[in-house]
């Protein structure tokens, strides 16, 4: 009996198991990845979906790390430069890690999901994407291997001289506790402009003018390294590679941390190689902290504005992309934030005509303690938004967040406190808010990856006109919002054109060219091809040609894109 319950026992769990977890990799959104095992979950990815998925490194980062891409297409459907191209990449800010999460969910759903999703097999059919989990690999790397603290390592590991005394990165923090953790500094000081909070301690506020002060805020932990009189002034790293990109770069006097010269850092350098193979690409993603923004170009007034027909799929994607994460602002970079030169957004635009976001993970309300309904303690200055945090902290995330202010014997300062916002915090999502965050902001992409363009072509009209001659209409449309080249990739000649093309044997083409008014019978015509209409699909755009036929015999019809899947139609006459 007890062998027989055994038994039973063993079936249902293998029942159970096979239901619930119905995956080839099993990955688990509770938790972040270190670089080593993103590369892992990466590679587990390409081996157990290799007939989807390849990965490749596209190049070395400063240190000689590898800069993973995984590419998802379907060959049965086609090769990935037939069809339309998605670009996303993560953490080219080296402590905005939670980017890379995004990018390796939006991987393992789409490829774990093509059988079980219909909406999924159709996206995955009809696109291909790219996708760079993480840029910055070596500070992202850092952030989990170093003692390190939020908001450090955000540049290229490329070594600069901030301080200008002939050394580079000669005074770097220094964990004075031992703790594995850079936080921050305090030291007792009556003329200092914090007192701790009268009901809770672990916080500082600003002393009234003509209060008497307790605190003075001395930085990250450190000391100082080469005894020049000041602390952690010349840290590893400085070269801010979203802001190293060619688009409208600018020496660093105009915007700091943009390197030497466009593209100077070895992983932008890459990824400009890398997106001069895919003239397929028809959008791109960036994910970075924090926010929680949907933001789209231009970064700088020298960008000019984006053409109008341009704006509209930028609104189109981006309101509802308001909707799909609640809580998040569709917004415009240069106006809504700052100027920014040289960052890849605007790059992609400008130098491919790509249209893109930048989304900005993770806003200081998913650390409110009340809801955001209940908005009054905002006004309520007696109540400051840290206390909510340390609310947050204490019963929400269990006290994981905040480290209680210790005192330490500082070998330059003497006796000082260090303590505050721990590493996995202030700009990241707590491990258990995760899985929401990934699979809303994946499903923005996928969005965008459902309107993509593609082209229905059909004849509209074909009709004997005497003297040997047929005239024959075509419509080519996009049903998608996405257009097949934007505005800007149009108006600078950015990418290859449209063809819109008629061919057969035996057959002269007499005319052709654009109908502009079909009612009016207005054509444009083609002065020296007739065959040949160079031109493209707008958002939800059609464009109807007319050819002009002689003789008898069959005809191809077809509209070539760079970024769609071709269509042709055969016609006889
Ligand atoms: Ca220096
Ligand atoms: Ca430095
Ligand atoms: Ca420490
Ligand atoms: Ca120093
Ligand atoms: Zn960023």
């Amino acid at each position: 009996m007890k062998h027989l319950t055994l038994t039973v026992i063993a079936i249902l769990l293998i029942v159970f198991a096979a239901v619930g977890q119905d995956y080839k990799v099993n990955l688990r959104w509770d938790h972040y990845y270190s670089n080593q095992q993103a590369q892992d979950a990466l590679q587990q990815l390409a081996k157990e979906h290799n007939h989807f998925a390849t990965l490749s490194s596209i190049g070395q980062s400063e240190e000689g790390r590898e800069i993973w891409m995984l590419e998802i297409n379907n060959p049965k459907t086609g090769k990935d430069l037939d069809k339309p191209g998605i670009y996303i990449d993560g953490a080219i800010h080296g402590n905005e890690i939670q980017a890379t999460e995004v990018c390796l969910y939006f991987a393992w759903y789409l490829l774990e999901n093509y059988d079980k999703i219909e909406t999924i097999r159709d996206i995955v059919d009809n696109n291909a994407f790219y996708i760079i989990p993480t840029v910055n690999v070596d500070s992202r790397g850092r952030f989990f291997e170093d003692a390190g603290g939020y908001g450090i390592g955000r540049t290229a590991r490329v070594p600069y001289d901030d301080d200008r005394d002939g050394l580079a990165d000669e005074d770097d923090y220094d964990d004075i506790d031992g703790d594995g953790e850079i936080l921050q500094m305090r030291i007792k000081d009556p003329t200092g402009p914090y007192k701790s909070h009268p009901d809770e301690p672990r916080l500082m506020i600003r002393r009234k003018p003509w209060e008497q002060g307790e605190w003075r805020l001395i930085g990250r932990e450190g000391i100082d390294n080469d005894g020049d009189g000041r602390i952690n002034e010349d840290i590893p790293g400085y070269l801010d590679m979203n802001r190293n990109y060619g688009g409208n770069w600018q020496p660093s006097y105009v915007q700091n941390g943009s390197g030497d010269y466009p593209m100077s850092a070895n992983d932008t350098y890459a990824i400009g190689q890398f997106l001069l193979t895919k003239p397929n690409l028809a959008f791109n993603w960036s994910f970075h902290n924090h926010g929680g923004m949907i933001l789209r170009g231009p970064g700088s007034d020298l960008d000019g504005a984006y053409p109008p027909s341009d704006v509209k799929v930028f609104d189109y994607l981006g309101e509802e992309g308001e909707k799909i994460l609640p809580g998040y602002e569709y917004l415009i970079s240069m106006e809504d934030l700052y100027t920014t030169f040289g960052d890849f957004d605007s790059f992609m635009y400008q130098t491919f005509g790509v249209l893109g976001f930048v989304q900005e993970l993770h806003s200081s309300s998913d650390d409110y303690y009340r809801t955001m309904e209940d908005d009054e303690w905002i006004k309520d200055e007696d109540v400051p938004w840290g206390m909510e945090r340390l609310r947050f902290n204490d019963n929400v995330a269990q006290g994981e967040m905040f480290k209680d202010w210790t005192k330490v014997n500082h070998p330059q300062l003497g006796e000082i406190e260090i303590g505050g916002w721990r590493t996995f915090t202030t700009r990241l999502e707590q491990p258990f808010q995760l899985q929401d965050m990934v699979h809303r902001n994946s499903a923005h992409i996928l969005f965008t990856a459902k309107h993509t363009p593609v082209i229905e072509l059909k004849i509209t009209e074909l009709e004997e006109i005497g003297n040997g001659l047929t005239r024959i209409r075509a419509r080519a449309s996009n049903r998608n919002a996405i257009p097949t080249l934007t505005a800007m990739a149009w108006n600078k000649n950015l990418a290859r054109r449209d063809i819109f093309s008629l061919q057969g044997r035996g057959i002269e083409v007499v005319s052709g060219g654009i109908v502009l008014d079909k009612h009016l019978d207005v054509v444009r015509h083609e002065e020296h091809q007739p065959g040949t209409i160079y031109t493209k699909l707008t958002s939800f755009g059609h464009v109807d040609v007319q050819w002009i036929v002689k003789g008898e015999g069959k005809a191809t019809i077809s509209y070539q894109s760079v970024k769609a899947v071709d269509q042709e139609v055969t016609v006889s006459f």
